[in-house]
């Protein structure tokens, strides 16, 4: 079986919907991953497990979401030397301020790497996460350029569309 290389933990089951955005990501450049829900404050054991089986098991980074208080990040940082990325979710009354505030920051000596809220947060963690394993896989990088490539190809693709539309229009008005 191959090994695993990126843990993806969530607070609640009710974070799945944005931070399989992630997995997507993971996914799409063929990372084997995973995936699991862990509470910091009601299930702190079990967190506490999976940090040190991320250790045992060579996992390579770990991305972990949580809203509110969000100290799921940062028990795990303080559990291991693995990579932790924190992805806040939008999950309160204060629309996930809380828990961005709270997972980025961190005391110095255990650092957590923190994305921002949302979908935008969560596909960053996945890319992160692929660049962090990119530094020593060179399939990996080159992976990576062929997404940049696309993405830039994407948005001049729009900008030309954005551009002929205007200008047929400025040509129906000047008439
Ligand atoms: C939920 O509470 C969140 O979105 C979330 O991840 C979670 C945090 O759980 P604890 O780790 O604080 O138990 O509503």
């Amino acid at each position: 079986m191959e090994k695993i290389q990126v843990a993806i933990l969530m607070g609640s089951d009710s974070d799945l919907p944005v931070i399989e955005k992630a997995a997507e990501i993971l996914d799409r450049f063929g990372i084997r991953f995973f995936m699991t829900v862990a509470s910091a404050h009601r299930t702190p054991e079990r967190v506490k497990e999976i940090a040190l089986r991320a250790e045992h098991e060579g996992w390579q980074v770990i991305i972990a979401a949580a809203g509110m208080a969000a100290h799921l990040a940062g028990f795990l940082a303080a559990h291991t030397i693995v990579p932790v990325i924190g992805v806040p979710m939008d999950s309160s009354a204060l629309h996930g301020l809380d828990a961005l505030l709270s997972t980025v920051q961190m005391p110095g000596g255990v650092p957590v790497a923190t994305m921002g809220l949302g979908a935008a947060g969560a596909k960053n963690a996945g890319l992160l996460a692929v660049q962090i394993l990119a530094t020593a896989d060179d399939s990996l990088k080159e992976k990576l350029r062929q997404y940049r490539k696309e993405q830039r190809e994407s948005v001049e693709k729009k900008a030309r569309e954005i551009e002929s539309k205007m200008e047929e229009k400025r040509s129906h008005t000047v008439k």
